[in-house]
This record gives C-alpha cells, sequence and structure tokens, in this order.
C-alpha cells in the first residue's frame, strides 16, 4: 500500500447560478482533483476548492504546490504513514485546501485498500446527516424564494443566511422576511464572512433579536482583536469561528481569548486527520461545531459527510452539506441525492463513490 503518483487536475464547472457573500462571489466551480495513486493498483480521490479570498490559494498554486512539494515528499510512504505526511506537509506553511484533499484522498486510498467505507473507520456514528442550506445575497424577496424552493425540492429546513453587506439594514430585512415567510418551522442562522465591524454586528444582532437565530457566524474580523471579544460577549447565541480558526493553533487562540465560542469544521481545509484533532478540542472544551462548506462539489461533499456522519458531535446539527445543488453538473457516476432534508453516507469502500471518467475529461482543463 505505497503512493506512486499524486496528481492535482485543474477542472471547472460552471454555477448555474452565482453565490455571493460578503467575502467574495463563486460563478465556476474551478476545482483541483488530486488523486493517490498506490502501487496496490488502487487510486484514492478528493478535490480542493480553491478560496483566495479566505485562504490565499489559487488553482494553480494547489496544482503546483501538490506537484513540486507535496508528490515528491510522498511518493514512497505507505498510506499509514499518515504522521509522516502529515509531517512533511506542515513543512510547507499554508495550503490548506491542498493538503486537506491529499489527506482524504489516502484516507479513501486506504479504505478502498481495507474494502471498508472511510466513515466507518473513522468513527462510524451514523449514516446520514441533516442538511443545512446556504442562502447568498438578492433581495429578500429572492432569498426567501430560493429557501421555499430548497424546502419543497429537497425538504430542507435549516438555513444559514449569509449576511455582512452595508448598511447591514439589507441583511436583518432579508432575515426577517425569511422568518415571517417560514415562521417557526425553520432554524435560521447567519454568516457575515467578516463583513461588518463590532459595532455594527451588535447593532444588527439587536435588530434581529426577535428572530431566533440559532447561531452568528464570523459577524467582524478577528483582527479587531477587543471589539470582537466585545462583541462576543454580547452575542446572544453562539459566536463561530470559521475563517479564524482554520487550524488547531487558531482554534485554541480564538477560544482561549474568548473570540469565539463555536466553531466551524470544514474537511476541505482541515482534512479528515486534522478535522478529528480539531472536534477533539471542541469536546474537551465543550465547544459546539458545525460542519461547515467550502462551496465543494459533490466529492467534497461526500467527504464532508463522511467525516461528519462518523462522529456524534458533527452529526447533531445540520451540515452545511448543498452548494453543490447550483452547479450545473458535476463529476461523479452516481449524482448525490438529498432526500427528506438528509445526505446518507454510501456503503462502498473508501469514500464510497467514483468518478466518472468521461465528466473528467469534458471539464478538466489540462
Ligand atoms: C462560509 O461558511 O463562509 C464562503 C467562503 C468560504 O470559504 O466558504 C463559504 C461559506
Ligand atoms: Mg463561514
Amino acid at each position: 500500500m505505497k503512493i506512486t503518483g499524486v496528481e492535482a487536475i485543474p477542472y471547472a464547472i460552471p454555477y448555474r447560478k452565482p453565490l455571493r457573500f460578503a467575502s467574495g462571489e463563486v460563478h465556476a466551480a474551478e476545482h483541483v482533483l488530486v488523486r493517490v495513486h498506490t502501487d496496490a493498483g488502487v487510486t484514492g480521490v478528493a478535490e480542493a476548492p480553491p478560496r483566495p479570498f479566505t485562504y490565499g490559494e489559487t488553482q494553480q498554486s494547489i496544482i503546483a504546490v501538490v506537484d513540486r512539494i507535496f508528490a515528491p515528499e510522498l511518493v514512497g510512504l505507505k498510506l499509514t504513514d499518515r504522521e509522516v505526511m502529515h509531517a512533511r506537509m506542515h513543512r510547507t506553511v499554508g495550503n490548506p485546501a491542498a493538503k486537506a484533499a491529499i489527506d482524504m484522498a489516502v484516507w479513501d486510498a486506504l479504505g478502498r485498500c481495507l474494502d471498508l467505507p472511510v466513515t466507518e473507520l473513522l468513527g462510524g456514528f451514523t449514516d446520514h446527516l441533516r442538511v443545512s442550506h446556504m442562502i447568498g445575497f438578492a433581495p429578500p424577496e429572492k432569498m426567501v424564494a430560493e429557501a421555499e424552493q430548497v424546502r419543497s425540492d429537497y425538504g430542507i429546513t435549516t438555513f444559514k443566511v449569509k449576511v455582512g453587506r452595508r448598511p447591514y439594514t439589507l441583511d436583518v430585512a432579508a432575515c426577517r422576511a425569511l422568518r415571517e415567510h417560514f415562521g417557526a418551522d425553520v432554524e435560521l442562522y447567519v454568516d457575515g464572512n467578516r463583513g461588518w465591524s463590532a459595532s455594527e454586528s451588535a447593532r444588527a444582532l439587536r435588530e434581529m433579536d426577535d428572530l431566533d437565530l440559532t447561531l452568528a457566524e464570523e459577524l467582524c474580523p478577528a483582527d479587531d482583536v477587543l471589539g470582537r471579544r466585545w462583541l462576543v460577549q454580547r452575542c446572544p447565541v453562539p459566536f463561530v469561528a470559521d475563517e479564524s480558526a482554520t487550524n488547531p493553533g487558531e482554534v485554541t487562540r480564538e477560544l482561549l481569548a474568548g473570540s469565539a465560542n463555536a466553531l466551524s469544521i470544514k474537511t476541505a481545509r482541515t482534512g479528515f486527520t486534522t478535522s478529528h484533532r480539531i472536534l477533539a478540542q471542541a469536546e474537551g472544551l465543550g465547544t459546539e461545531v458545525v460542519l461547515g462548506n467550502q462551496i465543494d462539489g459533490q466529492l467534497g461533499t461526500m467527504c464532508s459527510v463522511v467525516f461528519g456522519s462518523a462522529f456524534a458531535a458533527t452529526a447533531r446539527r445540520a451540515g452545511e452539506l448543498s452548494n453543490f445543488l447550483d452547479m450545473s453538473d458535476d463529476l461523479l457516476t452516481e449524482p448525490l441525492q438529498i432526500r427528506d432534508g438528509t445526505l446518507a453516507v454510501r456503503s462502498g469502500p473508501g469514500l464510497g463513490v467514483q468518478i466518472d471518467p468521461d465528466k473528467l475529461a469534458h471539464y478538466r482543463q489540462d
């Protein structure tokens, strides 16, 4: 079970409609498919979604770091040499999506070699997750219409509303329109992607106090150190660190500094191995977690489902698992299906999914 090669393949699939939020917008899934080949003839796969507005990675930088640094460091290692792999990749700072995709592709290859699903190897807590849908910026009536459509088509009743626009009253109006439309039938929470200042966030939260929001995520920059702590003390619901807590060290700093009191765990940036460590930190500190999404395609979404289903704490809340619905196509032979507001793991070995070679040939850009 030795690694014989690591490939990084760029591909692009247009979105039917773009997702807009305070730190950026996404019009096409310009991702990188990572394949880890082994001498057992088995190949593991995962996707790396570049998010320059969060991590500085681009499609080209992911390909370069995989081809030039990580692949030569990893070829020859056994699939079970996980600590060695991570120690070697750790010598290069940053590049979280590239490292995460390699980690998950290695787990996929390991599961395939052992003929076991990765979700069972990780923890095997349950076989499905409830789905939370992310609603991007649009006029309030369009946001309500999207949520209604998603509820009627897929049975989803948890919505993360993107906020962080100026003036903040735009977002307050959107959240109010959603609550008025749905009444108590849905869960609503907000994600500001650092768009507001601490004082704007506090005013917005005050004006939304009657809307029964369950979480507030990354409303203002973590670099506004004292303002952020001041805000978190006043926030009536758990304050989720996303972009500010992308590795175990940042998690510790954010939580101990009082700059957040809940965590978004994203397999797209911490893979399975480091996500598991962050989950253990969260559990040890008594901190709630949300399974986040980095605007993943179906392969990345399956990675989130595999991880989230493996553990009690990640399976508790609805995971953010529906961004792929906005893509015009995808790479899997059997597309993911959200039914009754849930997504299920697959019973096959590894991640339980296969890449369709014709689709890859059509969308690959190299
Ligand atoms: C989120 O939770 O912030 C937007 C940017 C990104 O990296 O992920 C998304 C969703
Ligand atoms: Mg977020």
